[in-house]
């Protein structure tokens, strides 16, 4: 294998790191921030706990799109400015959504941002409500004006995740058809756009695998990450127990030309609930990534996830292990392989 090294990554000096511990002989190459949780109960004003969430290098610091859980139990998306991507400052108020005309439209409800630059422009992506479960999108060059664009699908979907480039003139979006409860099933779908407005070319990426701990559904978490063996795609998956579905998360490799044919797949996690603040919590037992910083200069990787619907937590990783890793763990199926057209 040549060098494992990121493509086309920025370089951000003030990514938040720390080593892993020598303690730590697990085998998998990601490991947890010692201080976990970086953001814990009752954050703001308002806001009852704040979670899966996604980050953003901007300005030589960093911003957040958070899911703030409001006291009413209505999720909703709030921005959080930090200078080290580990002490947050959250916004007051929820980030206020404009039409195309500038008049306020604020989605009813919205969960599980996720926040990418592509080319010139910052994308916010969540789940909403329109007539059920399904995703809405945003725009922004400023962090002040939050522009909605067309709603990508119909219901149901969740977990819609932007590649940082087109690929093949297209913008691609992953995304995971759903019913509007707990879903009891899920696969990746991947559906490519000229413009963010018209969605389609639509081609299956994968399913749960026979592995237990993805066995009930899964759904993209970090936006893909480029590197020299293809797509680094951390993704969630479920598992089903006597007392209730189980959250981990691991990672696949796909095409970088054509990323519906997944090239390499972990059959092992990456990281699972263990910790306290994992394991108990609002919804016990849940580990959602939501976003991945990558330092084009050392390869460092730092991963945001939710904790137990309850907590933000940080790990750390290097991307050539994790990529070495899931090629000596992979484990692929045909549906994986294919092109996912039929
Ligand atoms: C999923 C989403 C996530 C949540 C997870 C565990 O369906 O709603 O926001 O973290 O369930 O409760």
């Amino acid at each position: 294998m040549d060098e494992i090294r990121l493509v086309n990554a920025v370089s951000i000096p003030n990514l938040p790191w720390q080593d892993r511990p020598s303690s730590d002989k697990g085998e998998s190459p990601v490991w947890r921030y010692s201080e976990n949780p970086v953001i814990g109960r009752n954050p703001s004003p308002g806001v009852a706990r704040i979670f899966n969430s996604a980050v953003v290098p901007y300005e030589g610091e960093f911003i957040a799109a958070l899911r703030g859980e409001q006291v009413n139990g209505i999720p909703y998306v709030y921005l959080g400015r930090s200078k080290d991507g580990i002490h947050w400052d959250v916004d007051r108020d929820k980030i206020r959504f404009v039409n195309e005309k500038g008049e306020e439209f604020m989605p009813r409800y919205a969960y599980d941002p996720r926040l990418l630059k592509v080319e010139d422009t910052y994308y916010a992506i969540w789940c909403q409500d329109f007539y059920g479960a399904a995703i809405g999108m945003a725009k922004t060059t400023d962090f002040k004006t939050f522009e909605r664009l067309e709603n990508p699908f119909i219901p149901f979907n969740r977990n819609a995740v932007l590649f940082p480039r087109r690929v093949g003139g297209n913008y691609l979006l992953l995304s995971r058809p759903s019913d509007s409860g707990h879903t009891p099933f899920g696969d990746i779908w991947l559906s490519q756009s000229p413009d963010m407005t018209y969605w389609g070319k639509h081609r299956h990426v994968m399913n749960p695998s026979g592995n237990w701990w993805e066995g009930v559904k899964i759904g993209a978490g970090a936006a893909p990450i480029e590197t020299s063996e293809g797509w680094l795609l951390l993704y969630h998956g479920v598992s089903s127990t006597c007392n209730g579905f189980v959250y981990s998360f691991s990672a696949a490799i796909l095409d970088l030309d054509e990323p519906s044919r997944v090239k390499y797949r972990c059959k092992n996690y990456l990281l699972t609930p263990e910790e306290p603040y994992e394991v108990s919590g609002f919804v016990p037992n849940v580990t959602f990534p939501c976003a991945c910083l990558c330092d084009g200069d050392t390869g460092r990787m730092a991963i945001y996830y939710g904790c137990a619907d309850t907590y933000v937590g940080l790990a750390f990783a290097k991307v050539d292990e994790v990529v070495r890793y899931v090629i000596e763990n992979s484990q692929v199926s045909e549906s994986d392989t294919e092109i996912g057209l039929r």
